[in-house]
């Protein structure tokens, strides 16, 4: 059975692919899974068809039979535990790549995000520049842990996983900061998930997206 997925109708990341539905197609294409997509607008996501989904009123979320998930970091270690690509069979290193995918998003992801929120919300405040360096400050401490850790690896541990998946997703919102360049081995790190052919089916699919929204397609 197909899975369905819902994605922003009109990514406010202009096609990035820094949208969490990034993810969520990026697994099912590791793992060579065919899926649908629910388009949301902003305004669906607070309307009772969207929040009997998502209680939070956000995308992504997964539906496969009578199954509903939201967080799409839950959604990405359900397809990995269902499918191969994503896990390693060895157990160790298997909870070992779970550890990743959960350093990607509650170590990294909060201040990399919280940086992304100030720049939209915080802009015009008085304290705007010094809330901007403690996020930078906390970010770089993060970047040069995890740059440390990887050393010369390809990836974090191993073989590609879905921890590398998560991280690298998490990362890119980092692209154009300068900050990603400071760790020369983790804009490399980057840009070899990027270069994977199943980011790349991913990128491309919510980029038609939002070039088809965009031309009123
Ligand atoms: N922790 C959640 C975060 C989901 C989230 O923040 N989604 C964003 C899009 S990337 C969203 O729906 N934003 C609209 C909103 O929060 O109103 C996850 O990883 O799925």
């Amino acid at each position: 059975m197909k899975p369905t997925i819902t994605a922003f109708e009109r990514s406010p990341d202009g096609g990035k692919g820094l949208a969490r539905d990034m993810r969520v197609r990026w697994a099912l294409e590791e793992t060579g899974q065919d899926y649908e997509v629910r388009l949301r607008s902003f305004s669906a996501l607070n309307e009772p068809a969207h929040l009997a989904l998502h209680p939070f009123g956000q995308i992504p979320t997964y539906e496969e039979g009578d199954l509903t998930l939201f967080e799409s970091g839950a959604i990405v270690l359900h397809i990995a535990e269902r499918h191969q690509g994503l896990l390693p069979v060895d157990a160790n290193a298997r909870a070992r790549a779970i550890t990743w995918m959960f350093g990607a998003l509650n170590t990294v992801e909060p201040p990399v995000f919280d940086r992304d929120l100030a720049m939209i919300l915080e802009r015009e405040e008085p304290w705007y520049e010094q809330r901007m360096r403690v996020l930078e400050d906390s970010i770089r401490k993060r970047l040069g842990a995890l740059s440390t850790r990887l050393g010369d690896a390809e990836w974090l541990d191993g073989r590609f996983s879905a921890g590398d998946l998560l991280m690298v997703t998490v990362l890119r919102r980092l692209k154009g900061s300068g900050m990603l360049e400071e760790t020369p081995n983790l804009a490399a790190y980057v840009a070899r998930g990027e270069a994977r052919p199943a980011f790349k089916r991913a990128f491309d699919a919510q980029l038609a997206v939002f070039k088809s929204a965009s031309t009123g397609g």
